[in-house]
């Protein structure tokens, strides 16, 4: 979802910028500045339904008097955006349950490309700065020859672990080895990197169950590209 936040925020953002200076909202720039959220909202390809949802919701609050009375109405504006979309995307939103026997291990999945590696340095990061914990990453693409240093790469960078295979070790094994370590390090969380594919195949799908049923991960994260629209509703 990162890259959709990004867009969306710069869109945002400049609809914010043409608020900005003036003193008082008038009905005709706030019927603009919604306009523009919801022509970004569609071209990042949200479902109608929700676009009209939030923007019904985003305009209610700025023709209202909290908007009106405020110095600043861009950044006034700017709030209710902010509101409004982590009401719509936090819907269900929960932390990581991490509340098991340590080492917790997560799974993270999905197709080719779509920032499976990134996600797991970025998540060791998060799970080490919010909740201190002590994160051991591998990866378990044999598939893309520097799939593992890339991870190695990013694991150095953000300070955690990092479970290193021998060339030639069988998935199954590399997993099953990487435990014993995360175990041995007394690492609260374990994070298995897997391989992407171009698509959903039954070559995917088996060796995810195969992992799943091997290592029973507490969370399996299914990274989805931003940009997928609603067709990340299918892959899922
Ligand atoms: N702008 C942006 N780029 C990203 C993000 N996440 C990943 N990338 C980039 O997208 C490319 C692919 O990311 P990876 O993390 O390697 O994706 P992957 O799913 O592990 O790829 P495979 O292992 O080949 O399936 C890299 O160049 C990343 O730097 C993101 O949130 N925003
Ligand atoms: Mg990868």
């Amino acid at each position: 979802m990162a890259i959709m936040f990004a867009n969306l925020s710069h869109r945002f953002r400049t609809v914010a910028e043409r608020l900005r200076g003036k003193g008082r909202l008038s009905d005709e720039n706030i019927s603009d500045a919604v306009r523009d959220v919801r022509r970004a909202l569609i071209e990042a390809d949200v479902a109608l339904p929700v676009v009209k949802d939030f923007t019904d919701r985003v305009r209610a609050r700025a023709v209202g008097a909290e908007i009106m009375r405020s110095l600043n109405p861009g950044q006034a504006y700017i709030k209710i955006l902010q509101d409004e979309l982590t009401a719509t995307l936090g819907e269900g939103h929960r932390e990581l349950d991490l509340r098991h026997q340590p080492p917790v291990i997560i799974l993270l999945a999905g197709l080719q490309g779509v920032g499976k590696t990134t996600t797991a340095a970025k998540l060791a990061l998060h799970l080490k700065e919010r909740q201190k914990s002590k994160v051991v990453l591998a990866s378990l693409d044999t598939r893309r020859p520097a799939a593992m240093l890339q991870l190695e790469q990013l694991a150095a960078r953000v300070d955690a672990g990092f479970f290193k295979a021998d060339p030639g070790m069988a998935v199954a094994t590399i997993a099953a080895d990487a435990l014993a370590q995360a175990k041995t390090d007394q690492a609260d969380v374990l994070i298995l990197d897997t391989a992407g594919r171009t698509r959903l195949d039954d070559e995917l799908l088996d060796e995810l169950r195969l992992l799943n049923d091997q290592m029973k991960p507490v969370e399996t994260l299914f990274v989805v590209d931003a940009m997928a629209g609603q067709d990340a509703v299918n892959v899922a």
